[in-house]
């Protein structure tokens, strides 16, 4: 039995040496180890063995056993490694081939300039806020000093949804909302982004759907002139160093007083020409100092608090900074338009 178990390793060693196949390689496994191969069948045999030799025998068939799987383990991973390799060799990659350019997108030039007025505000203290596009009647006019019938409603021609909820007109609501949660402590310093609705016709200045940026300060002893310092730097920043700024008074029932600000004409440096109408000035924003019966609404005490606010179209001051030449082009999505914008910064 002795001589049978060591000729069976001997062939088994032997076979698996020559073996040029993982699946040649388990059939070897199952013919020698399997329940119905040599080994098992000779160790049947062992009832017949004196007591002496049994465990002897044993001790043998197992060792014969072990031989035999390491050798298959040790075969079946130089087969896979070579399969490996086999694998690489015929999938060489020609590595001095020129690669295929990735097509990388760029920003949407609106989305450039909001971008640019955040980081300048958020450099100067300011928080981001925001507020729903389906707006209250109440956060949209009333609490911006509007009241139901009140004439310069007129100014905003506006989209119903039910009698107190619209597409909100201007961002100015976020103003108030901000103002109702900090419960009339200060100071409050945003911005507030987002999209706004009116019924205007769309031509080459309106859009029925644009961006605006709206600005809030309220603190103890904000004055204009804070205002007046706040959009200079605003305008030197977003236009060039040597662009001036001039406030003009105006009219926004939830400012008062209330201004109009105007930069010197980039095209003319203040000269006069077609684009400003021979004015030497362009008109960018609305701002005031926030009306007393607004923060009153909103919880703030007028006589200890003051604050200003302005209000401007995103759309206006990118066609101002690119020269571009109609709102619309903002919204038709027209890639030769878009691609322009794709500078690497
Ligand atoms: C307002 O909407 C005020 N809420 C701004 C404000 C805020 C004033 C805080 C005072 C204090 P106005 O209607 O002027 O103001 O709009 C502000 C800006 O939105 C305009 O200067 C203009 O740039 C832009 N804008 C107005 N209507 C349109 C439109 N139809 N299409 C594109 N941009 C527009």
């Amino acid at each position: 039995m002795e001589q049978k178990l060591k000729e069976l390793q001997a062939e088994a060693l032997q076979k698996i040496e020559q073996a040029e196949e993982l699946k040649a390689l388990n059939d070897i496994r199952v013919a020698f180890l399997g329940k119905k191969g040599p080994i098992t069948e000779v160790l049947r045999g062992m009832g017949q063995l004196s007591a002496e030799e049994r465990p002897k025998m044993g001790a043998l068939a197992n060792e014969v056993r072990e031989a035999i799987s390491e050798k298959i383990e040790t075969k079946q991973k130089a087969l896979e490694a070579a399969a490996v390799e086999k694998q690489l060799a015929s999938e060489t990659i020609d590595i001095t081939l020129p690669g295929r350019p990735v097509k990388v997108g760029n920003h949407h030039p609106l989305t450039k300039v909001i971008e640019e007025i955040e980081d300048l505000f958020i450099g100067m203290g300011y928080k981001v806020a925001e507020g729903p596009e389906v707006e209250k009647d109440y956060y949209n006019f009333e609490a911006l000093n509007l009241p139901k019938g009140h004439p310069a409603r007129d100014m905003q021609d506006s989209f119903y949804i039910t009698e107190e909820l619209l597409l909100r007109t201007h961002t100015s609501p976020v103003q108030a909302r901000t103002m109702e949660k900090h419960e009339g402590k200060g100071p409050v310093k945003i911005i507030c982004p987002g999209k706004v609705y009116r019924r205007d016709n769309d031509d080459a200045t309106h859009s029925h759907q644009f961006m605006q940026i709206e600005g809030l300060v309220v603190d103890e002893n904000i004055t204009m002139g804070d205002l007046k310092g706040t959009l200079q730097v605003f305008a030197k920043k977003m236009f060039g160093e040597d662009r001036e700024i001039r406030l003009r008074p105006s009219f926004f029932p939830f400012t008062e007083p209330s201004v109009e600000m105007d930069i010197t004409c980039k095209i003319c440096g203040g000269e006069g020409c077609n684009v400003c109408k021979g004015t030497g000035w362009i008109e960018i924003l609305g701002a005031g100092m926030v009306h007393p019966n607004v923060l009153e609404m909103a919880g703030f005490d007028s006589k200890k608090y003051t604050g200003f606010a302005f209000g401007m179209g995103p759309e206006r001051i990118a066609m101002l900074k690119y020269g571009i030449d109609d709102i619309r082009h903002f919204y038709t999505n027209d890639i030769r338009f878009l691609k322009q914008f794709a500078v690497t910064e």
